[in-house]
């Protein structure tokens, strides 16, 4: 009897664990509150325990959209929130670098990725370069604004 039930509330407190660890992780994006290079992007997501989005569909592609608009931001004519791929290890060859994924699914305006000096991926708003919500490969220390995303990391599993 009083092993069933301390079975029943072991149960309960895992589930009310991973609740509390891993769920907020499907509640997905956050847009930095000031613009940065590339890396301090990067390193802004990680202390807030995230990462550069990756987006590897178009429902990503969507979602992230909708977040940078979102923002408010974009009035000006002009916004770029920064995306965890580059091609600086190797030219030509966009990785997402959170994972060492491959680029799949890219969303890239008209001509980019343009390659030279431009190695970070960034989102665009910036419809006088014919960037409507599409990607460009940007200089790296450009100053945009870092969309970082919750990811579900595995040692929230492992702790049981
Ligand atoms: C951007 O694309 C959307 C949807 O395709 C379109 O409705 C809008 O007019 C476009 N904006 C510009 C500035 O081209
Ligand atoms: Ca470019």
């Amino acid at each position: 009897m009083f092993g069933a039930i301390s079975n029943f509330l072991k149960i309960v407190l895992i589930v009310l664990f991973y609740q509390l660890c891993c769920t907020h992780a499907q509640s997905k994006y956050q847009i930095a509150p000031y613009d940065s290079n590339w890396f301090e992007a990067s390193e802004y997501c990680h202390r807030m325990d995230m990462r550069l989005a990756i987006v590897d569909s178009e429902e990503k592609h969507n979602a992230v959209v909708k977040e940078a608009k979102a923002a408010k931001l974009h009035s000006s004519g002009f916004f770029g929130v920064w995306l965890g791929a580059t091609d600086l290890a190797r030219s030509g060859n966009f990785i997402w670098h959170n994972t060492g994924a491959r680029l799949r699914y890219a969303r890239w305006g008209e001509g980019e990725p343009s390659g030279g000096r431009e190695h970070c991926v960034v989102l665009y708003y910036w419809p006088k370069q014919r960037f409507n919500w599409t990607w460009n490969d940007a200089p790296c220390s450009t100053e945009l604004y870092a969309i970082c995303e919750n990811y579900e990391k595995a040692a929230c599993i492992q702790e049981f």
